[in-house]
C-alpha cells in the first residue's frame, strides 16, 4: 500500500495484494514465509515502476508467530502458524507449576493457547539451543531485507513474556521455555529506523531505494493508530480475520476483573496499551465463503444474510472448536445440533448465524469494558474489512445501544503509514494524524434504531455465563 500526504489529506494506493495462508508441512500448519518475502519484493518493484524511487517502508503482520534463525543467519525451520494444534494443552501444562495469576500479574497478557510462550514451550529444546535469534514475523522480514535485527515491542508484548513493569523480557518465563533474553535482538519502539533495503541482495528485482522503519509491527497496533477515535468514550473494534475489541489506555489494567475476563494489555505505539479481547472474527465468514467454493463474494454473502432473521440461534463464536476446524459450515451446524437449536442450512442462514453472534459478542464485551474500566463507552469505532458489513454495524449498534462509526477499512495500513510519517517529521503526532484520517476517508455512522438488548441477555444466559 502506497501512502502519500497530499494537501493535508492521506491518500492510499493499493500497489499489490496477495493471498497468504498456511499449509501442512511435516504434520504442522506452516507459513510460507519465502512466498511472503517474494510478494513484498514484487510490490516494491511495482512501486518503483510507478515512479517512486525513494521511499520509506514499514512492515506489519499478525502477532505471536516467530522465526528461529541460526548463527549463519539461516532460517532453522518453517514458521509454524499459531492455528496449529501443537499448543492445545500447553497452557495447562505450563501453568501447572507457574500459576496463571503470576503470569498475568507479570505480563498483563490474555491467555490464548497460541501465545509465543506456549509455542516455544512445544519447540524442540536442541533446536532452541542452536538458535541465535528468535524473530517475530515482521522483525524477520525486516531482517532479511536490511540485515538488521530488532525486536519491536508492540508485537513482542504478544509473546506473553514481556514484563509490564520492567519493560523487558521476564527471565522466569524465558527459563520456563528454554530460551534466554540474548536470543531476542534489542527491543525497540515503533518509529525507529531499522536500515536501508539491501537491494543488491535481490538482483532479480528492480527495487526502489527504501529506508525501512520499524512501525507498530503488530497489525492490531497499527490498526489502533489508524482508528480515528475522538473524545474520551470510544472503543475500537479492529474487524478482520480476528475481531479485536477494546480501548486505548495510557496505564495498563491487570487487576482481578481484567484477569477473570481474560483481557489483554498489549503494548501500543506511543506508550499506549491495547486493552482488548480477541473474538473469532471474520475468520468464520472467510472459511464459510471458501467452503462455498467462493461462489459468493463477501458482499453477496452479507446481502444473503440480510434477508434472513437474526438471532435464530445463540452461538459462542469463541469456542475453540471454531479456531481451525476441518470444515467451518459443518462445525457451526454441529454446534447448533448439539445445543438443540435451529440448524442453519442455506448460505444466507449460515452467514446470518455468524454475523448476528459476532455482534452479540461485541455487545457483550462493550458491557465488560465498562464494567472493568468503570467507563461508559458511547461510540464504537469499527475499522478493517468488517467495517464494510453494514448489517453487523447496525446489529451491533442496536444490541449494544451505542453509536457505531465505521471505517476506515484500511486502518492497519494507515496506522503503519502514520508511524512512518511521524518518524519522518511529516505529521507531528498521533492526535493530528487521527484528525487527518477523519478528513481523508468516508466514515459511516450508525445509530441504534431498535432495542435488541434482550437478545444479549438471552445469549448471556444460554451461552456465555462468564
Ligand atoms: C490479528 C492478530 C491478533 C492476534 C492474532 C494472532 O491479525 O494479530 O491481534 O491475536 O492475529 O497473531
Amino acid at each position: 500500500m502506497l501512502g502519500q500526504l497530499i494537501n493535508g489529506q492521506l491518500q492510499l494506493r493499493e500497489m499489490h495484494r496477495f493471498v497468504n495462508g498456511f499449509t501442512q508441512k511435516e504434520g504442522h500448519d506452516c507459513w510460507n514465509i519465502d512466498h511472503i518475502l517474494e510478494e513484498i519484493l514484487v510490490g516494491l518493484q511495482k512501486v518503483k515502476k510507478a515512479g517512486f524511487e525513494h521511499i520509506t517502508l514499514g512492515i506489519d503482520t499478525w502477532a505471536v508467530d516467530y522465526v528461529l534463525v541460526g548463527r549463519q543467519g539461516q532460517r532453522l525451520k518453517d514458521p509454524v502458524s499459531y492455528r496449529d494444534a501443537r499448543t492445545k494443552n500447553a497452557i495447562q501444562e505450563l501453568t501447572s507449576d507457574l500459576s496463571k495469576e503470576y503470569i498475568y500479574q507479570k505480563t498483563g497478557i490474555q491467555f490464548l493457547d497460541f501465545n509465543t510462550l506456549y509455542q516455544l514451550f512445544e519447540e524442540d529444546k536442541d533446536l532452541l539451543a542452536n538458535t541465535d535469534k528468535i524473530l517475530m514475523i515482521p522483525d524477520y522480514l525486516g531482517y532479511v531485507l536490511t540485515d538488521q535485527a530488532v525486536t519491536e515491542v508492540t508485537n513482542a508484548s504478544t509473546t506473553q513474556m514481556l514484563s509490564l513493569r520492567e519493560g523487558l523480557f521476564d527471565e522466569n518465563l524465558l527459563q520456563k521455555v528454554n530460551v534466554n533474553a540474548t536470543q531476542f535482538p534489542k527491543l525497540v519502539d515503533p518509529g525507529t529506523v531499522l536500515g536501508e533495503l539491501q537491494t543488491a541482495k535481490f538482483p532479480d528485482y528492480d527495487l526502489p531505494q527504501a529506508k525501512v522503519i520499524t512501525v507498530a509491527t503488530h497489525d492490531t497496533a497499527s490498526a489502533v493508530v489508524g482508528t480515528p477515535g475522538l473524545g474520551q468514550h470510544w472503543a475500537y473494534l479492529s474487524s478482520g480475520t480476528w475481531s479485536l475489541i477494546g480501548a486505548e489506555l495510557n496505564i495498563p489494567e491487570n487487576g482481578t476483573l481484567a484477569f477473570q475476563n481474560n483481557y489483554t494489555n498489549e503494548w501500543g505505539a506511543y506508550g499506549t496499551y491495547r486493552f482488548l479481547k480477541n473474538i473469532m472474527g471474520l475468520w468464520i465468514i472467510q472459511n464459510i465463503q471458501k467452503e462455498l467454493h467462493e461462489k459468493y463474494s463477501f458482499a453477496q454473502l452479507a446481502q444473503l444474510a440480510q434477508q434472513e432473521r437474526p438471532f435464530q440461534q445463540y452461538i459462542d463464536v469463541n469456542d475453540s472448536r471454531f479456531q481451525n476446524p476441518a470444515n467451518m459450515i459443518q462445525e457451526v451446524q454441529a454446534y447448533c445440533r448439539q445445543t438443540k437449536q435451529v440448524v442453519p442450512q442455506t448460505p444466507g442462514e449460515i452467514a446470518m448465524a455468524a454475523y448476528s453472534n459476532l455482534s452479540l459478542y461485541y455487545a457483550n464485551e462493550l458491557q465488560k469494558l465498562d464494567e472493568i474500566l468503570g467507563s461508559s463507552i458511547d461510540t464504537l469505532n469499527i475499522v478493517g474489512g468488517g467495517a464494510n458489513v453494514s448489517l453487523m454495524n447496525q446489529l451491533t449498534a442496536n444490541i449494544a445501544g451505542v453509536n457505531v462509526e465505521a471505517g476506515p477499512t484500511e486502518a492497519t495500513a494507515i496506522g503503519n503509514l502514520i508511524v512512518q510519517m511521524i518518524s519522518q517529521g511529516e505529521i507531528l503526532n498521533v492526535y493530528l494524524a487521527r484528525s487527518i484520517i477523519v478528513n481523508s476517508f468516508d466514515l459511516k455512522h450508525y445509530q441504534p434504531q431498535q432495542d435488541m438488548s434482550q437478545h444479549l441477555t438471552q445469549w448471556q444466559t444460554k451461552v456465555h455465563k462468564g
